[in-house]
């Protein structure tokens, strides 16, 4: 016990001065830190500290780290190979908060699990094999597997190539992300309370859950358009107040518990859409408006358009066929989600198409 002590103290104390392994990546639209499992304490309290750290967390600037001041870029993914018979390797999101010394697993991430399948064959968990790599992974927050595919021309991960995907500069290569089984991934089920409507102060809402717990309800309904952009948004106090207390209430209903620390539900001010596509949305995740859509959540909320007699239903332009592409309208620009479902209108699997880049490998320090 003692030997094993020692050898753990002195990986940290060679880490403390040689940094510690890690990989910068945007993955969609969200970008931050993506760690090897074993390259980080394997105590939970230390290794929060020390990914509070890494962002330079609390603090709103996060100036002594490499946090990017914003939820969307204070993120974290943890990989491993995985030991599962369905699945390559395991992926561990965590949010670090931006101003308190919070880092939480409450939540998963399907922005960031865009860089996931390409970090596990950089890093040499999975082996490249033809032009494109499907590497399944199983997410630990909600305990479900997605398939990711990574081109891999000449066996070696490739960045570049002419997918576009909206909130991000230039173009990409695709990467194709599929879901199946989400629903009631965090809440138990896809809707926690059993209706396809509550009332919650006043406002008609959905409680949903099909890959990220999300409060859908009408912008029109708290007193918005549901067309303002980002910063108009977050400058709204009295309408963050507003959801908040309504997102404080149904936590519970939506079997999350004390939902005052945690990332989840989000918020889905929804409008009808404006730019062709099905439904138009603002959301907040939970405390800042986001300045495009998270994957998971878009997927949510496609999914409540579906439901008969729910606020997004009432707002969507639904399209027919058992196979839809619902086009969610954001902030700056739209995401696509392709939803299958059967004849009884469930959604059975959800697939959507995001972008992933390197930007620095190399060691961090703390
Ligand atoms: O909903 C932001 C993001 C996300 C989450 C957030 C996400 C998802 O855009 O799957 O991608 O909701 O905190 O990265």
């Amino acid at each position: 016990m003692f030997m094993i002590c020692a050898l753990v103290w002195k990986k940290w104390a060679l880490n403390m001065s040689n940094g510690t392994r890690c990989m910068w990546m945007r993955g969609g639209t969200s970008k931050g830190g993506f760690f090897l499992k074993d390259d980080l304490p394997a105590d939970e309290t230390a290794r929060n500290t020390f990914l509070l750290k890494v962002m330079g967390s609390p603090d709103l600037r996060q100036i002594d780290g490499m946090g990017g001041a914003d939820p969307l870029t204070s993120k974290v993914a943890i990989v491993c190979k995985s030991s599962r018979p369905d699945a390559d390797v395991d992926y561990l999101f965590l949010q670090v908060f931006v101003n308190q010394a919070i880092v939480t697993d409450a939540q998963n991430c399907g922005n960031i699990l865009s860089g996931v399948g390409p970090f596990a064959i950089e890093r040499g968990l999975v082996t490249a094999t033809d032009e494109t790599t499907r590497v399944s992974i199983y997410m630990e927050n909600t305990g479900q597997l997605a398939i990711a595919s990574v081109a891999t021309p000449n066996n070696k991960v490739s960045y570049t190539g002419s997918t576009k995907i909206d909130g991000v500069p230039g173009t990409h290569a695709a990467i194709p992300l599929e879901f199946r089984d989400t629903a009631g991934s965090s809440c138990g089920a896809l809707l926690p309370t059993g209706n396809a409507v509550d009332i919650i102060d006043g406002v008609n809402v959905t409680l949903i859950d099909n890959g990220m717990p999300c409060i859908v309800l009408k912008a029109e309904d708290v007193g918005v358009t549901g067309y303002e952009d980002r910063a108009t948004l977050d400058a709204n106090t009295a309408l963050k107040s507003r959801i908040e207390a309504i997102r404080l209430q149904v936590g519970e209903r939506m079997n999350l518990g004390d939902v005052s620390k945690k990332t989840v539900p989000k918020i889905m001010l929804v409008a009808a859409p404006k730019a062709g596509g099905t439904i138009c949305v603002r959301s907040f995740i939970p405390h800042r408006a986001h300045a495009s859509i998270g994957v998971l959540a878009a997927v949510s909320t496609a999914t409540a358009c579906l439901i008969p007699g729910s606020p997004a239903s009432e707002v969507a332009n639904i399209p027919t066929g058992l196979r839809k592409t619902i086009s969610v309208e954001h902030p700056t620009g739209e995401m696509s989600c392709i939803l299958e479902t059967s004849e009884s209108g469930e959604v059975i699997s959800s697939a959507l198409l995001r972008t992933a880049r390197k930007l620095m490998d190399g060691n961090v320090f703390v």
